[in-house]
């Protein structure tokens, strides 16, 4: 009898081409999928059988537990709890670069601070976004990059490293790597301080420009300002685009 593996994902696209990552591998193992209730399960289409699994619930993790060798998180929008990533070798897969983008939205913040930005696969500990890292790379930011674009490019490279690295995922043969600083930890909360504009607040036209693309997400209202005589919450995204374009 072979593996068994949970992989955890409130990210459909990204679930979708793991999918077909197993199809293709050599890694044999027995693979089941599952969401977080955050997310709707009708969405997760031509996966097979997805199931709905709540970390907050102990039995539930109990279960995990007992039944699984490996658990991938993939974009899981639930913390796992400490005695799962001690029981279970849990890894995940994060959209950011260990340990310099630690925790949510990272590319909102590497064009804010502009510092660079990839994606990692690492071993899960108690701490977020934290444990070894088992691949990591850095993938181009550019001056005329948005959230969104960023993004895209961040996703790539998950994927690329997940099929790299995927059978050496599933046997547990590789190296890791410690790092040797905490790095930077962004929150939801440290996101949401940065939606209201203030407009009364004086800035270079860079960093306005920065703070616009790190906001702009294709169709989310992120950035907004109050308007003054209404009080009513006016949306701003920035659009930008090269000479050649
Ligand atoms: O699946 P995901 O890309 O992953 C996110 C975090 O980036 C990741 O660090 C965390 N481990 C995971 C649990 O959640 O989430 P998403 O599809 O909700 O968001 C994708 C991007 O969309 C995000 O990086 C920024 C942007 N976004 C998202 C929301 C909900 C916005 O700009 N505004 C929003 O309101």
């Amino acid at each position: 009898m072979g593996k068994s593996v949970l992989i955890v994902s409130d990210n459909y696209y990204i679930l979708k081409s793991l999918d077909s990552i197993i199809k293709k591998s050599q890694a044999k193992a027995l693979y089941k999928y599952a969401i977080s209730p955050f997310s709707d399960l009708k969405v997760f289409t031509g996966l097979g059988d997805v199931t709905v699994v709540d970390l907050r619930d102990e039995t539930a993790v109990s279960d995990i537990i007992i039944n699984y060798d490996l658990v991938i998180s993939a974009h899981c929008k639930q913390l796992f709890p400490p005695n799962l990533v001690n029981s279970v070798r849990c890894i995940n897969v994060h959209p950011g670069y260990n340990p310099i983008n630690r925790g949510w939205y990272p590319q909102v913040f590497a064009i804010l601070d502009n510092v660079p930005i990839g994606a990692t696969i690492h071993e899960m500990d108690e701490e977020l976004d934290h444990g070894a890292i088992i691949a990591r790379e850095m993938v181009p930011k550019f001056s005329w990059d948005t959230s969104l674009t960023l993004y895209n490019r961040v996703v790539d490279k998950e994927l690329e490293l997940l099929g790299k690295y995927f059978n050496k995922i599933i046997s547990g043969e590789y190296n890791t790597l410690t790092p040797t600083e905490e790095g930077r930890l962004f929150l939801k909360k440290d996101f949401n301080k940065l939606l209201q504009l203030d407009l009364e607040q004086t800035s270079t036209v860079e960093n306005v420009i920065n703070t616009l693309r790190a906001l702009t997400h294709g169709e989310y209202k992120n950035a907004y300002f109050i308007d003054k005589h209404t009080g009513r919450k006016v949306y701003v995204s920035i659009q930008l685009s090269l000479d050649n374009e």
